[in-house]
């Protein structure tokens, strides 16, 4: 296949995934070259602009980690954009309703399955001639649940025909079922929601995905069932390796 994160899911290989957030085609070369699966252009939270995703996706998919864009919203017009600078995934935030995921997915897909404009400008470059072929088959959605509503929504949502899956935002869905945002919260509502997306997801022979904080933290998830984990960000693994190396200069 085209998309070795299709390949690895299928084989039930878990996927690392990278989070940049740093708008740096150097970071992204860096990020790329230290053995992710995958390496993910946060639009969302990161600050990056679609010149920086530009560049970012190029010096990715010089590496051997597969590109992939968190869009900032539920966008068609931003998710077509990315899949045409060359991104083999998208990770759609908020997705609540299955209406909203039929409509993330939709963007993905070109007509019949659905309503991609023609336009693959990087990726026809970056996945040969035949991308418009094999596109609708290849390219990786997941929906983001980080929402009581999502949560709610479920086994509709990954329902949805050309889902590959669902990734959850732990910050988001903490916010709303405990009211303070925390990526590793311990909350037992969040506790009985990751549960329950690890196993609604496999009972739909899908994907479900988390960001986590750490290494250590995304080994746990993997161990609970997740396949798709995101051990921290570029900013989260940037501050902590800089105030380890001064409080080790500092002796402290
Ligand atoms: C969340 O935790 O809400 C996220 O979107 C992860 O970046
Ligand atoms: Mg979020």
């Amino acid at each position: 296949r085209k998309n070795s994160l299709k390949e690895a899911f299928r084989r039930q290989q878990p996927v690392i995934n990278g989070w940049l957030a740093i708008p740096s085609g150097y970071s992204a070369e860096i990020a790329g070259h230290q053995g992710y699966d995958a390496v993910t252009v946060d639009m969302q939270h990161g600050m990056i602009d679609f010149a920086s995703a530009l560049a970012m996706l190029q010096a990715i998919s010089a590496t051997p980690a597969t590109p992939l864009a968190r869009v900032n919203s539920n966008d068609p017009a931003q998710i077509m954009r990315l899949l045409d600078a060359g991104a083999w995934g998208i990770i759609c935030p908020m997705v609540s309703t299955p209406e909203q995921a039929q409509q993330f997915v939709a963007a993905c897909r070109y007509p019949p399955l659905g309503n991609r404009s023609f336009g693959p400008a990087r990726a026809l470059l970056y996945g040969g001639k035949d991308y418009p072929q094999y596109a609708n088959e290849e390219i990786l959605t997941l929906a983001m649940i980080e929402t009581q509503q999502g949560l709610d929504n479920l086994d509709a949502i990954l329902a949805t025909d050309g889902l590959d899956g669902v990734f959850i935002g732990p910050n988001d869905l903490s916010l709303t079922l405990t009211g303070s945002a925390s990526a590793e919260s311990q909350h037992p509502k969040m506790l009985a929601a990751v549960e329950l997306v690890v196993a609604r997801s496999r009972a739909h022979n899908k994907v479900a995905g988390i960001f986590c904080t750490s290494g250590q933290a995304a080994a746990k998830r993997l161990a609970e069932g997740f396949s798709f984990v995101t051990p921290a960000n570029d900013v989260m693994q940037l501050g902590r390796a800089s105030r380890e190396a001064v409080a080790y200069a500092r002796g402290e």
